[in-house]
């Protein structure tokens, strides 16, 4: 390559992306009603705000319901195939190296299709935030078993209830991240309630700010509701996440090689 070409990619490799993010006011929820996929959306707005972020975060979606986040956040978004999000988003932070590269995913995207991509970028240490939103199935699709499916759990695919002993437990994905050497954060939230909506807000801005201090991977699972494929009234699915989804996803801070403990 000659210097001139070296000088051009240079300036392309270093040049600040532009981005905005706009939460625009006369777009409503445009999901089914009590979605807990709208709640962490929110959070991801109000943490690029106080973090004063907005003009150098970029996000990489998954395919499905999750994906729902880029009619929201103006930022730069990069639509991507079903799993490979996580490559996707080391492109863009190996090309833009200062903007903060964040993906939002699915369960079924980020463990099923897409646990090689995931894995490999925990286990090169990328600079990139995962966000997994895990509604125990697929959403998009209609509700069928996933990777985090709950033991019993009726879905489309398992309609006498998931059977550990044909179909395996559930993938508990913030824990085995927590065990990739090259990963610095890793932790589970909710969005069920007003309290868990403030601790999984305090773990996207760690996770942020761990890649902001190039500490390496980082990764935050959130619990979500889906009314509609667990065939419940919002209230009734935030208590159902209480009592059945969190005491097989424990809440809490798996990794964190910022913190002093
Ligand atoms: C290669 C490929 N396989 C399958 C699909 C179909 N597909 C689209 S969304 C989806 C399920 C998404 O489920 P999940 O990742 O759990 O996200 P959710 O919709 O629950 O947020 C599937 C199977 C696809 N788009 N591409
Ligand atoms: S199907 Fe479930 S995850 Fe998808 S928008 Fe509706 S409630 Fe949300």
């Amino acid at each position: 390559m000659n210097r001139e070409v070296n000088a051009v990619n240079k300036e392309i490799v270093s040049a600040p992306p532009k981005m905005r993010l706009i939460i625009p006011g006369g777009l409503g929820p445009n999901i089914c009603p009590g979605c807990g996929h709208f709640l962490v959306t929110k959070i991801i707005c109000e943490v690029i705000e106080e973090m004063g972020i907005g003009d150098r975060t970029m996000h990489a979606l998954g395919a499905g319901c999750a994906s729902i986040a880029s009619l929201y956040i103006k930022n730069d978004w990069a639509g991507c195939s079903h799993g490979s999000a996580p490559a996707v988003a080391t492109g863009i932070k190996r090309v833009h190296p200062n903007a903060v590269v964040y993906t939002v995913q699915g369960d079924g995207d980020a463990v099923a299709i897409g646990a090689g991509a995931l894995i490999n970028a925990a286990a090169r240490g990328e600079k990139i935030t995962v966000l997994m939103l895990n509604n125990t199935q697929y959403g998009t699709t209609g509700g069928q078993m996933g990777p985090t499916t709950l033991d019993g759990q009726v879905t489309t695919t398992s309609p006498l209830g998931r059977n550990p002993s044909i179909e395996g437990h559930p993938l508990r994905a913030a824990e085995m991240i927590a065990t990739i050497r090259s990963a610095a954060y890793s932790a589970r939230g909710a969005v069920n309630s007003p309290k868990n909506f403030q601790l999984t807000k305090k773990y996207l801005k760690t996770a942020f700010q761990s890649q902001i201090d190039n500490k390496g991977f980082s990764f935050l699972e959130i619990i979500t509701q889906c009314p509609t494929n667990w065939h419940m009234k919002p209230p009734q699915s935030a208590k159902y996440v209480e009592e059945k989804v969190i005491p097989e996803f424990p809440l809490g801070e798996f990794k964190n090689t910022s913190s002093s403990n």
